[in-house]
């Protein structure tokens, strides 16, 4: 079987708030919310109050100027006005602009110059690293005037196709793209978790992800709406509280990225078993999971970790069954709004148990890149999104990834492109070259390593690290800068990235 169809008609009419409303209006006086800051200070909702905020502050952005397609930003950390800012946005038809609260300078510069947002929400400790030149609205200042708006309900109407977020992916090309992601998109990608999943009200999840990003948005946030759930969010995962986190919430379904649930392995066993008794679902994606891993946390908790891929462009498209074998090391079945293709370099379909590159097709699919027609034609093809992933199908239908066509790093869960922090580096005073590559981290998966060619005169590495502390998220910034005689190239002179990879760092 080369492909595998699910449900491809486009349901141009389905929209985020009907199913928004199973919990915010049906559920209204259900626990719905507990949030947990980082202070450890608690506040609870019901869905009936998350209406009720998220209308007060519509009526606010309303009276604030913005209309249907504008963009409006947060760049904040994990706190309730994030869901009331997402939920605003979908009843005003705006477009929601999430952005990761690790960048700094250069990132947010590029995102704001590219999206143009009318404002950015953030706090005050985050306000400082936003460029002056751009409207910021301080969240609790936001909130404040909001409780003072009616509660009524005052939508627009909205389908499939109405823009509902703007999310920056790193993109091959060093400076990141925004992928516009619709209603439709996040519609389907959560009504089909939701089912292939199971959640019902009687869970209870628990929210460590970041909101900033597809997994932690896309996914926690709609699963837990469509089906009523309750959810405890946190700021932020810190692995040193996460048995406290476990024991005092009890949860029955978790989503991690697999740096989590590497965390997770250091609890005492008694512990894990306590906590692995009650959790019936703990998902894993956005980096690959070590079937180790896998292994390990099955043993230490007798639960066996869902792993499912996805991406910002086209939010999940494969998965390992709920029900039925969750086969470690592979990624599973396409879901079931998604068809899955594996192609060779000549564009066409391989048989199973070839090696090619992922491409998907389905309602899923994002509607292309901002304001980008040239990397929005590149990235699709004859109708399908080329995925840039590599993988096999077995003749059973299970999918494993085998790596990139990119040189993409993935740390933690976080996507860096090598080609950014190289760009930067080069940069520098004293950089005559640098390359950077991910090189094996046991936490992390990767972190990136550069490597340079330097003027040892005018090259000063303290002040290198010191400016690109300023401009790059932590996570991008180089765990250590390998100075060689010359880059390893080709006869044609691209970079032999792998050789670096295999050149163990000097101690
Ligand atoms: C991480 N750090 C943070 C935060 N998160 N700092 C402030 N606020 C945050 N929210 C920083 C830390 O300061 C530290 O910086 C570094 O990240 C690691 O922190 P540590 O406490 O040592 O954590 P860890 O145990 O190593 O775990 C890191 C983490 C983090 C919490 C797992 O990597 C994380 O939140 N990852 C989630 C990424 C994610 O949501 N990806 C989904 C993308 P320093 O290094 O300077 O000390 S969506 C996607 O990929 C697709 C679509 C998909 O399939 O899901
Ligand atoms: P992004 O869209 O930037 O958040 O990152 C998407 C990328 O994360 C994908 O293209 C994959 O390379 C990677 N990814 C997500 N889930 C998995 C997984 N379960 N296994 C391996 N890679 C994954």
């Amino acid at each position: 079987m080369l492909e595998v169809f699910g449900l491809l008609a486009k349901p141009t009419f389905m929209s985020l708030l009907p199913l928004f409303d199973l919990s915010l209006i049906a559920r209204a006086t259900r626990p719905a919310l507990e949030f947990v800051g980082g202070d450890g200070r608690r506040s609870a909702f019901t869905f009936g109050d998350l209406e009720n905020r998220s209308n007060r502050l519509a009526h606010l952005l309303r009276a604030r100027g913005t209309k249907a397609g504008d963009r409006v930003a947060f760049f904040l950390q994990n706190r309730v006005e994030v869901i009331d800012l997402w939920l605003a946005g979908a009843k005003l038809g705006l477009i929601i602009v999430p952005i990761n609260v690790l960048y700094r300078e250069r990132e947010l510069t590029h995102i704001l110059r590219d999206a143009e947002p009318t404002a950015v929400v953030t706090s005050c400790d985050l306000a400082p690293l936003i460029p002056t030149d751009v409207v910021v609205w301080d969240v609790d200042a936001l909130v404040a005037e909001a409780a003072a708006q009616p509660a009524t309900r005052n939508a627009v109407p909205a389908d499939a196709d109405t823009p509902m977020a703007l999310i920056y992916t790193s993109g091959t090309t060093g400076a990141s793209k925004g992928a516009v992601l619709t209603q439709g998109n996040f519609a389907t990608n959560a009504l089909t978790l939701v089912t292939a999943w199971d959640i019902t009200a009687a869970d209870r999840y628990l929210a460590t992800l970041p909101l900033f990003h597809v997994h932690g948005l896309a996914n926690g946030l709609h699963c837990w709406l469509f089906s009523g759930c309750h959810m405890r969010l946190l700021e932020r995962f810190e692995h040193a509280k996460a048995a406290e986190w476990f024991e005092d919430y009890r949860p029955t379904v978790f989503f991690g990225v697999p740096a989590m649930f590497i965390r997770l392995l250091e609890l005492s066993p008694v512990v894990a078993r306590q906590i692995g008794a009650r959790l019936r679902l703990a998902v894993s994606g956005s980096a690959p999971l070590p079937a180790e891993v896998h292994e390990k946390f099955r043993q230490l908790y007798g639960s066996v970790i869902l792993e499912r891929y996805g991406m910002t462009e086209t939010l999940m498209n494969i998965g390992n069954p709920y029900a039925g074998e969750r086969r470690p090391g592979t990624v599973g079945l396409p879901l079931a709004h998604v068809a899955v293709r594996i192609c060779d370099e000549a564009n066409a379909a391989v048989p199973d148990g070839t090696t090619g590159e992922v491409w998907v097709k389905g309602p899923n699919v994002c509607s292309g890149y901002w304001r980008r027609p040239e990397a929005t034609a590149a990235a699709w093809s004859e109708g399908w999104f080329r995925t840039g992933d590599i993988g096999v199908r077995a003749v059973d239908g299970y999918i494993t990834l085998q790596g990139r066509r990119s040189d993409l790093i993935i740390s933690g869960g976080f996507n860096i492109y090598p080609r950014e922090i190289e760009e930067l580096i080069l940069e520098q005073p004293g950089v005559r070259e640098a390359t950077v590559v991910g090189v094996a981290d046991p936490v992390r998966g990767e972190v990136p390593v550069a490597y340079v060619v330097v003027d040892a005169a005018t090259f000063d590495e303290a002040a290198t690290v010191a400016r690109l502390r300023t401009q790059l998220a932590s996570f991008k910034q180089p765990r250590a800068f390998v100075r060689v005689a010359a880059i390893p190239r080709t006869a044609l002179g691209k970079v032999q990235k792998h050789l670096l990879k295999s050149t163990p760092l000097a101690p």
